[in-house]
């Protein structure tokens, strides 16, 4: 039970103070206050007990709270990828003069090893057209068995015949020559060979260009021959014909004799 408080001041003025656990009933009379001074009569039966109040009203919101502490510190974040690359830097300063070079021989090498290499090839020339010399020269002695040697050349025929320009093709078509001997050895072993025929041949020498100056087919003036008595006697005999006995008569190029060459 609670008093209200002007009650308890006056309950103090008046010196008055009583066991009474209820000396002074406030609770509907707000305004006033009994005293109970003095009588000493019998007290009244309690008063029934007072209706509950109704609910008061729901509160305000309490005030914020205070700022939290800080907290602690954070785990390091990922690492971060790659950036793009930096500009170039500017360019390095001027270098060094080079020392001074050889005096020009650089190009010297190169052209001895050419001069080398080319030598080289001129050694296996050499030897290749050996090679093929010797193979051609069993060849030729097979195409044409009928042959006779003065020194190194040879004299071949097949036995046919022709005027003196097939003559001449016929044996450049084999690489070879027509007859042309250039002394007395070779001569006989032209005559040889004819003999074995009994034809006359073609020989390679000819005065077609300034007559009576009978020429070689590379333009040497004729220095070996061997006529026959009163030859050569023919303006019109440009060619020269070899008997089987060796001696050479100056003969018109149209006429058809035995086809001779030489390697
Ligand atoms: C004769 C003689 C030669 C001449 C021939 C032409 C048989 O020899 O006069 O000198 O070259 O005829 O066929
Ligand atoms: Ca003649």
């Amino acid at each position: 039970m609670q008093f209200p408080s002007f009650c308890v001041f006056v309950l103090g003025v008046s010196l008055v103070k009583t066991s009474d656990p209820e000396p002074c009933n406030c609770e509907e009379k707000t305004n006033t206050c009994t005293l109970l001074a003095g009588a000493n009569g019998l007290p009244g039966t309690p008063g029934t007990n007072g209706l509950p109040g109704t609910p008061g009203m729901q509160g305000l919101p309490g005030r914020n709270g205070e700022e939290g502490p800080k907290g602690e510190k954070g785990d390091p974040g990922l690492r971060g990828i790659q950036g793009p690359p930096g500009k170039a830097g500017p360019p390095g300063s001027k270098g060094d003069q080079g020392e001074r070079g050889p005096n020009g021989d650089s190009g010297g090498r190169e052209l001895e090893l050419l001069k080398t290499q080319i030598s080289h090839l001129q050694e296996q020339m050499k030897d290749l057209q050996l090679t093929a010399s010797k193979t051609s020269t069993v060849f030729l002695g097979q195409m044409f068995p009928n042959s006779t040697a003065a020194r190194e050349k040879k004299f071949v025929t097949s036995g046919a015949e022709g005027n003196y320009q097939l003559s001449k093709t016929t044996c450049s078509h084999f690489g070879l020559q027509i007859a042309s001997p250039r002394d007395d050895k070779e001569n006989k072993a032209v005559q040889s060979l004819a003999a074995k025929f009994g034809k006359n041949a073609f020989l390679g020498m000819n005065d077609q260009e300034t007559e009576g100056v009978f020429k070689h087919l590379n333009g040497d003036q004729m220095a070996y021959s061997k006529w026959a008595p009163n030859e050569p006697n023919g303006v019109h005999e440009d060619c020269i014909e070899i008997y089987p006995d060796g001696n050479w008569n100056d003969v018109p190029c149209g006429l058809s004799r035995l086809i001779m060459c030489e390697f």
